[in-house]
């Protein structure tokens, strides 16, 4: 066995890649050796966009060398203009992606329990100049899909979801990915499924898809004509061997997770002043985080928190802390008023992420529990 647990005394991150079993690993590297071909829709490329539309329940999906180019990628395919509505209370990827596609963001509050897109909050932010809304599917709990939808076709708005944490995540009717006009992933190393790096989307159709995989690859329609300023955003044959060797051990690392999820929840519902996220209306969710609030009667802070728990080696994280208007850089855009989000605000001053992923012992999750012990404190 290649895996290794962390020794003692390294400390708990947030997260620890999944990674396949070196030896499943090597017969693809093999062949990529073998054949010279590296990137640029190889066949483990092809391989793996055909595992994942099975895996998934989808029909179009394009991989990506990030989720950050493929989000990128889905506002040009889209030809967006304008204002576009999206969260402040998401990764900085979410808006950077407006700004290198010269649209504005505008931020708007977010639903107290799911932490999602408020669709009323959307609707009073409209303007002439919108052309989409970007919600995100926070910590994988699927937003409002059909009040969003609504909003969408009643204003004739584009709607492209930022799924950077739903991989595998399913609502009654099927994948969440199927929502709105595109759905972007991750499958950044820190993600529930990972090929170091990558991303996709999942396009309705194959035309969709056909412009998309154009947008990825310079623009190129075919070896001699470029119908649009593309980008490079190809994910190349290694990332492809990585996922595919992902793929055949994914539904063992969402079951450990739901374990340490359930567990977390026993564990903690003893702790007055701890409160675990519980919004979820998924039918499969895939316990990518593991956020939890620290209210008003806890003894401590969330930052006297944070950083007790940093003392005992367990690094959470505060995602997502601060909001992203509140970037230095993003300040000064407008529309941008810090008390226009009281319920971003609220849940970003008291969010810490625990250690969640696959291979996270059961002696360790103990060590964060005991950190919040009021004899510990
Ligand atoms: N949209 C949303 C909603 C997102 O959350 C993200 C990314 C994106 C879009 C963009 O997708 P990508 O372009 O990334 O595919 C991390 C990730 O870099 C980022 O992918 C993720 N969201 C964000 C929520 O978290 P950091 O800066 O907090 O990661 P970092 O490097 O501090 O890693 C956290 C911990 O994970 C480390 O303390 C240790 C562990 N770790 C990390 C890496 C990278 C490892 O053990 N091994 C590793 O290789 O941003």
């Amino acid at each position: 066995m290649d895996r290794k647990a962390p020794a003692q005394d390294e400390p708990l991150f947030v997260t620890r890649p999944q990674l396949p079993p070196l030896e499943e690993v090597m017969p693809y590297l093999e062949e990529i050796w073998r054949t010279h071909q590296l990137t640029n829709k190889g066949p483990f490329h092809e391989q793996l966009e055909a595992a994942l539309c099975d895996y998934l329940g989808v029909e179009h999906i394009s991989l990506f060398a990030n989720g950050t180019l493929a989000l990128v990628t889905a506002m040009q395919a889209l030809r967006l203009t304008g204002e576009v509505i999206t969260t402040p209370y998401s990764f900085v990827a979410t808006a950077n992606a407006l700004l290198w596609n010269d649209l504005t963001p505008v931020f708007v509050d977010v639903d107290p329990v799911t932490l999602n897109l408020d669709p009323e909050q959307v609707e009073a932010a409209i303007t002439p100049k919108t052309s989409a809304i970007l919600p995100v599917h926070v910590y994988g709990h699927p937003a409002d899909v059909d009040g969003l939808q609504d909003v969408a076709d009643l204003y004739g708005l584009r709607l492209i979801y930022d799924a950077a944490h739903c991989f595998g995540v399913e609502d009654e009717g099927g994948s969440i990915l199927r929502h709105g006009d595109l759905s972007i992933l991750s499958f950044h190393a820190t993600k529930v499924f990972n090929t170091f790096e990558g991303g996709a989307i999942v396009s309705p159709d194959a035309r969709a898809k056909q412009r998309i995989d154009y947008l990825k690859n310079f623009g190129f329609a075919n070896e001699t004509t470029v119908v649009a300023a593309g980008i490079n955003a190809k994910m190349n044959e290694f990332q492809a061997a990585v996922g595919l060797a992902q793929l055949k051990h994914i539904d063992a690392a969402i079951h450990a997770r739901a374990r340490i999820d359930a567990r977390y929840r026993e564990q903690l519902a003893a702790i007055p002043g701890i409160r675990c996220h519980t919004p979820s209306t998924a039918r499969r969710h895939n316990h990518a985080y593991f956020p939890i609030f620290v209210e008003d009667d806890f003894p401590l802070s969330r930052d006297e928190l944070y950083f007790r728990l940093r003392e005992h080696g367990i690094r959470g994280r505060r995602y997502f802390y601060p909001l992203i208007p509140e970037f230095p850089m993003y300040r000064n855009l407008p529309g941008n008023d810090r008390n226009e989000w009281p319920n971003a605000h609220e849940a970003a001053e008291r969010v810490i992420c625990l250690p969640m992923y696959s291979e996270l012992g059961q002696e360790d999750q103990d060590t964060v529990v005991q950190a919040f012990n009021p004899d510990e404190i």
